[in-house]
């Protein structure tokens, strides 16, 4: 069955239907065939950090069950299977490439080749090398050119049968959150590292999509996680304001390097105090400002926000451990993002479909530079339980899945360029600072079995899919 969509609404012709994970949230095989620690089994050792003490290590075990998973991917109808390559695994630290690490790579690609899957690779999706972490990771410029070290050699193995490259997934989380926050891995508070490791990031892709275009790889990109900043209330000077802050800090710093070649005066502003100029050295923006064939867009719910302590009372919202953490609203910590008392996911993150109309709109009318869109991760959590017939009926998933649907559909009518949508995740996994209690899956992991059960949702999703297909033009 169809989304309810307008009667003379069809999706582009091609549009790409498909799912994602990330390699530390998935492979599990922590330590095996070379691989050694990442930041995010560095960091989910220490207690306090990651919720009831998960760690990455086992996973979903999606490292010895790939060819079963690529058979779950069909069973979804996947066009395309968007996945991360561990840094850790390949060039696990100095010296020579991991060639075990990277054959398993190698095997996965074939298998969704097989299937008639498109490989959808990211290069980075947060797991640093341990190795690369302890020489100052990406506070440290050097990280930038160690990563295009790493980048050649994923290319090498496997640019025969690879054609579409992202270089970073979300690099405003593995930046500002882990080095400013600490609710990430590294864990490190550094308002300064944080910024260090934005403008890094921004380099070390730079550099990457210099050097895979040089290669003649096909599609290059980036996926950011972009939001809308609503102002708590947008009659207030001070929460208007304060939007602004964060859409220059969380949006168009990440954006305008890569599109215009110059970071936003106002964000420039704003980090003042930190000497955030002191890291851009003289020929860095034009190497980021590489022309990019398509933007990831990761988006989840938008943000409301203010420039006042949020009042007495106030939930702070949810964290996933009480360890304390720095404001990640580095050059304007003193931010709030108080309640609308709209709906929520387990997350606590608000639901409001509309928002992610309003931002694929709006991309394409403030960035005439825009490369086509798809979208890399959506999706929702929730506290999924087995029913006694077996299945797993995730109603509100379900729900969330065609509601944000409809909201990609109705953007496209009003001329945003979206070609593709994956959603956030294939099946449960390791939720980072969450550990194993948040269920993003549209298929359904059993920690203890490694059982996979394909919920309603994913379903549905092969259902639209098949649809979309049909009346596809
Ligand atoms: C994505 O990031 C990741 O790419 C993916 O690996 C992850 O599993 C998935 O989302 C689900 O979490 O603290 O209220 O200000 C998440 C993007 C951006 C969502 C920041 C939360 C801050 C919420 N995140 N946002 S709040």
């Amino acid at each position: 069955m169809a989304l309810d969509l307008p009667d003379d609404f069809t999706w582009p012709s091609g549009f790409l239907w498909g799912a994602a994970t990330a390699a530390a949230q998935v492979e599990g095989a922590a330590h095996e065939d070379g691989k050694l620690d990442s930041i995010w089994d560095h960091f989910a050792r220490i207690p306090g950090n990651v919720a009831h003490g998960d760690t990455p290590e086992k996973a979903v075990d999606h490292y010895h069950r790939m060819p079963q998973d690529v058979r779950l991917m069909t069973e979804l109808g996947l066009d395309s299977y968007r996945f991360s390559v561990s840094w850790a695994r390949v060039k696990p630290a100095d010296g020579p490439v991991n060639r075990a690490g990277l054959d398993f790579y190698s095997r996965l690609v074939d298998e969704l080749l097989e299937h008639g899957i498109l490989p959808w690779l990211t290069l980075y999706h947060w797991d640093l090398p341990q190795a690369v972490e302890e020489t100052g990771g990406w506070a440290n410029r050097d990280t930038a050119h160690r990563f295009l070290d790493y980048t050649i050699a994923v290319h090498e193995a496997l640019g025969d049968r690879v054609d579409h490259w992202t270089t970073f997934n979300e690099p405003l989380c593995s930046s500002l959150i882990g080095y400013a926050g600490g609710e990430h891995a590294p864990g490190r508070q550094e308002p300064r590292a944080g910024l260090a490791a934005l403008h890094h990031q921004h380099l070390a892709h730079g550099l990457a999509v210099q050097e895979l275009r040089a290669r003649g790889a096909g599609q290059l990109g980036i996926t950011l996680n972009l939001t809308n900043a609503v102002p708590n209330d947008p009659s207030d000077p001070v929460d208007l304001d304060a939007a602004r802050r964060l859409d220059a800090l969380w949006n168009r710093a990440y954006l305008e390097p890569i599109l215009l070649g110059a970071y936003p005066a106002d964000f420039l502003e704003d980090v003042s105090a930190h000497r955030f100029d002191e890291l851009v050295h003289d020929g860095d923006l034009q190497t980021i400002h590489q022309p990019i064939d398509f933007l990831g867009v990761n988006h989840y719910h938008d943000d409301n926000v203010s420039g006042h302590p949020l009042p007495a009372g106030h939930p702070r919202g949810l964290a996933p451990t009480d360890k304390p953490t720095s404001s990640w609203f580095v050059g304007s910590e003193f931010l709030t993002t108080p309640s609308r008392h709209l709906p929520q996911t387990a997350m606590g993150w608000e639901i409001n479909p509309d928002g992610l109309r309003h931002l694929l709109v709006r991309l394409g009318r403030e960035y005439p530079q825009l490369p086509p869109l798809y979208i890399t991760e959506n999706g929702s959590a929730w506290d999924d339980v087995v029913a006694p017939d077996g299945a797993v009926h995730d109603v509100e998933r379900v729900a969330f899945l065609e509601d944000h649907l409809r909201a990609v559909a109705q953007a496209i009518v009003e001329g945003a360029d979206v070609r593709g949508y994956f959603a956030w995740s294939l099946m449960d996994n390791f939720e980072w600072a969450w550990g194993y209690e948040k269920r993003f899956g549209v298929v359904y992991v059993d920690y203890e079995t490694q059982e996979r059960i394909v919920k309603d949702s994913g379903r549905r999703f092969a259902e639209v899919a098949a649809a979309a297909r049909t009346l596809a033009p």
